[in-house]
């Protein structure tokens, strides 16, 4: 595999060489060797039931009339092709909303103050988001008004919210967050997500051996368990974990595999939930701590980061981001990694062989994602003993300080940045002179300095060149004034192109976007964290729409989102919540669904007249910038701006 083809990047183009020549394979190589199934790329695979797999390519003489091509039970392409899309919603729905139940457990332990670790930080967010939950923030009392007791708003908040797993009757509450236009479309299609544990489980059971067989009916399904993702599992994540652990400020920081150090222990945190690495945080700081890191010859304890772990650590305390999905064995190879935490999600089976071949101790913490090499360490992370079992991985990462064995090679490569973008903080820095506004924002849009706002998001995917897509697309929206949010791994690698710095406006974009970044001194890419984070954007989406100007729903901005080189089924989930929330959105790398092209004409061109936004695929990333420009410029004519 030739490094130089593999990834833009030249930290990881050095990473590549050094283990090749080590004899170490990484994704690169396997990328090279294993290639994928073409008919399951197509996403007209179908393995639900033991008569199967029933593979139905597409023919090279296709013809849309005449397609009669038929699985052993009769399903036909469109039946599979959905089947096979909303079960990736499901695990990507599942993931997401997973990881949010996790942090309302926690949150509710906090709130019944079972846990020293946890405490609920930020009131203020806390307060914001009660009425969401039906949760009362004051009492009246003789006729006068009373704040309630912040502890039990917040016990109430914690047991409301994990009733959105499992409540029996009633709607999602957070669908009402949306702008009112919304929640009418979706009310008015049946795709009101009744709980978000009911519409992951209704998938898999409409998609058993010959259980739904409408492809329109099927997607119908895919879109409550999406919408139960993007406005229930994740926005509920995002939001106890500011709660819990602070919402984010923009502050400083670094990114790329040159934030390690070769003279201090270095602790690379993988994975997506902050209920560890904030512990991991608060430890590492400890002075005791860090006497002992010296006792034993390093000059100090350096923290980084690897996926969406490592944007929720970067948004709240700055620390650094290592590299995006595809840099995690290339981190190890560094030789500099003292030990390596994950929890779940993202990450290779293949950094505990990588792993192997070094000093690095490999630490699972969760009691889901286990590996099942000898050398991967369990330490199970509880949040009833959370800081002596983060105290316990920072002790084995310092006293593994010692015994690196083969040659340390970082590369110096790291960039700027100024991270740590939010909701608050855009109606900060573009709201009004009366907060409490985007009407900055509105206003920019408007008078055209700013043509849109895209969001751009999601994984690296090795089958396309790493940051390749991903920062082609976004450089091409800010050069035509189109400013860009952006989360999980395409943030970090936006991060790692330096263009997460107010410098960078002067440099890449138009005119306009480069006025109103200068003016308000912030970057044209703001990082908004990881990705269920991209709930963010959502809210954001609502601001824009509240504060006046540009319609009365999502659907009516100029917006467009994107995915440049997804590659998980968390992906798929967000590209649906984020086209049936009214945005046009773009994928790159595949499309899973090219075998099927009528269901594929459904989510391309006929949701757009349910939900006012659509599917797309375009590999070129050129092109794919342009698809969105082009829906952007459409937008506001229709919005005559
Ligand atoms: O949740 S962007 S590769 S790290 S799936 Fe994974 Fe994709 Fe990165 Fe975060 Ni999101």
């Amino acid at each position: 595999a030739d490094p130089v083809a593999a990834t833009i990047d030249k930290a990881s183009q050095q990473m590549i060489r050094r283990a090749q020549e080590l004899g170490i394979d990484t994704c690169f190589d396997r990328n090279v060797t294993l290639k994928p199934c073409n008919i399951g790329n197509q996403g007209t695979c179908c393995k639900n039931c033991g008569m199967g797999p029933c593979r139905l390519p597409l023919p090279k003489d296709y013809d849309e009339k005449n397609d009669n091509r038929k699985g052993i039970c009769g399903a036909s392409a469109n039946t599979i092709a959905a089947r096979n899309f909303i079960r990736m919603i499901a695990g990507g729905a599942a993931a997401h909303s997973d990881h949010g139940r996790g942090v309302a457990e926690v949150f509710l332990s906090a709130a019944r103050k079972e846990t020293d670790a946890y405490r609920i930080k930020d009131t203020r967010k806390l307060l914001e988001i009660a009425p969401h939950l039906g949760v009362e923030t004051t009492v009246e009392k003789d006729g006068e008004v009373l704040d309630r007791d912040i502890d039990e708003i917040a016990l109430e908040v914690g047991e409301a919210a994990i009733a959105e797993w499992g409540k029996v009757g009633g709607e999602l509450s957070y669908a009402k967050r949306a702008p009112e236009a919304r929640y009418e479309i979706w009310k008015k299609n049946g795709v009101l997500p009744r709980n978000i544990d009911r519409e992951i489980v209704e998938i898999m059971h409409r998609t058993h051996i010959g259980v739904d067989q409408d492809y329109k009916n099927l997607m119908k399904q895919g879109t409550r368990a999406a919408i139960a993702d993007g406005w229930g599992g994740s926005m509920l994540a995002t939001d106890l974990q500011d709660v819990l652990f602070g919402t984010p400020y923009p502050l400083a920081s670094e990114a790329n595999l040159g934030v390690l150090k070769a003279d201090h222990v270095n602790i690379v945190i993988h994975g997506h939930e902050p209920i560890l690495s904030e512990m991991i945080v608060v430890v590492a700081q400890k002075p005791e701590i860090v006497e002992y890191a010296k006792s034993k010859g390093a000059k100090g304890i350096q923290l980084s980061g690897i996926c969406c772990t490592a944007n929720e650590i970067l948004q709240r305390h700055g620390v650094p981001l290592c590299g995006t999905f595809l840099q995690q064995e290339l981190a190890i190879i560094t030789g500099a990694v003292d030990a390596m935490v994950v929890d779940i999600q993202c990450i290779f089976q293949n950094v505990a062989n990588v792993a192997n071949c070094f000093h690095t101790k490999l630490i699972t913490t969760h009691p889901i994602a286990k590996m099942e090499q000898d050398n991967a360490i369990h330490i199970e992370f509880d949040e009833h003993h959370a800081m002596e079992d983060a105290e316990k991985i920072v002790r084995m990462a310092i006293d593994n300080y010692e015994n690196r064995k083969a040659e340390v090679m970082i590369p110096h490569q790291k960039s700027p940045i100024v991270a740590g973008f939010g909701v608050e903080s855009i109606e900060y820095h573009l709201g009004g002179t009366f907060r409490g506004t985007y009407y900055t924002l509105n206003d920019n849009i408007i008078n055209g300095r700013i043509r849109g706002i895209a969001g751009v998001v999601g994984c690296n995917n090795a089958r396309v060149k790493h940051n390749e897509g991903h920062i082609a697309v976004v450089k091409e929206l800010i050069k035509n004034d189109v400013i860009v949010l952006t989360t999980g791994c395409n943030a970090i690698a936006c991060a790692m192109e330096g263009l997460l710095t107010p410098e960078s406006a002067a440099v890449y974009c138009g005119p306009g976007l480069a006025e109103v970044c200068e003016t308000v001194g912030i970057p044209p890419v703001l990082h908004l964290g990881s990705c269920v984070d991209n709930s963010r954007i959502l809210l954001a989406a609502t601001e824009v729409v509240k504060a006046g100007g540009l319609g009365n729903d999502i659907s009516d901005l100029p917006v467009a989102g994107s995915a440049p080189e997804w590659m998980s089924e968390k992906a798929i989930s967000i590209g649906h919540y984020v086209v049936t929330s009214g945005i046009y959105t773009v994928f790159g790398a595949v499309f899973p669904t090219a075998g099927a092209p009528v269901f594929q004409r459904y989510l391309f061109e006929e949701l757009e007249k349910i939900y006012g936004g659509m599917w797309d695929f375009e590999a070129d990333p050129i092109k794919h910038a342009w698809k969105m420009i082009d829906h952007i410029d459409k937008k506001r004519k229709a919005l005559g701006i």
